[in-house]
């Protein structure tokens, strides 16, 4: 049976995460903001918008909203910065042979992320070909724990939401994946991923046999 696949982004496919902490980390240091990584971990998965949110309430800040979009532009550009140097080298240990085995297995694959940069590191790392949709930050409006995102995936795969699987490295991505009635698979630390139907710490756990029980239900 034909099962839409879809993967988050940043933590997933690459490992993008650590750009976001460091764009950000610039950011919050230059308001006097401080900034940690658990803190940072809150801000996996969810928007440009909402992460600054964030951080200024955590700093018992407030800006105007020219103030507000400044500073959104100025994460991003230390964010692009980062990302300009990336290639094929930044993809995650055993995603090529994943998304190689669902294509020889004719499964349907999608990208669910929050990012308006995914297309750009889709292309940078050579990846863009393997998604049949691309639903990013600039297709959905509602954040994470929001389905949204991944419920335009599945209706792009044209794929009942009950059969397809999402990959997640975020708390907020696998309430999303639950709440959008998929199963999720949470990608990282059991202890943040803890409500993901199963949980791996990366993708060399997950061998073909597991992913050809999805296959062959
Ligand atoms: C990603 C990251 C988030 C980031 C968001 C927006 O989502 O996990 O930390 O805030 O994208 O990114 P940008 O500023 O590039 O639009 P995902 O869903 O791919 O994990
Ligand atoms: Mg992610």
């Amino acid at each position: 049976m034909i099962k839409g696949f879809i993967f988050d982004l940043d933590g997933v496919i690459v490992d993008t995460a650590k750009y976001h902490f460091l764009a950000w980390k610039q950011l919050a240091d230059s308001l006097h903001i401080e900034f940690t990584e658990t803190q940072n971990e809150q801000l996996k998965g969810i928007s440009r918008e909402k992460s600054l949110e964030k951080i200024l309430n955590w700093g018992n800040t407030q800006v105007s909203t020219a103030e507000f979009n400044k500073l959104m532009d100025q994460k991003n550009k230390v964010y692009l910065s980062y990302i300009e140097k990336m290639d094929t080298s930044d993809i995650l240990p055993d995603i090529p042979r994943v998304l190689n085995f669902l294509k020889q297995n004719k499964q349907a694959i999608a990208l669910g992320s929050a990012s308006k940069n995914a297309k750009h590191i889709l292309k940078k790392t050579h990846l863009l070909e393997m998604f049949d949709v691309i639903i990013d930050g600039t297709s959905v409006a509602k954040a994470k724990p929001n389905p949204e995102v991944f419920l335009a995936a599945a209706k792009g795969l044209n794929i009942l939401p009950k059969n397809c699987i999402v990959f997640e490295d975020a708390e907020s991505g696998i309430e999303a994946a639950n709440a959008a009635k998929m199963t999720s698979i949470g990608i990282g630390h059991p202890e943040i991923l803890h409500n993901a139907n199963d949980i791996f710490t990366d993708f060399t756990k997950i061998s073909n046999e597991y992913l050809n029980n999805f296959i062959s239900k």
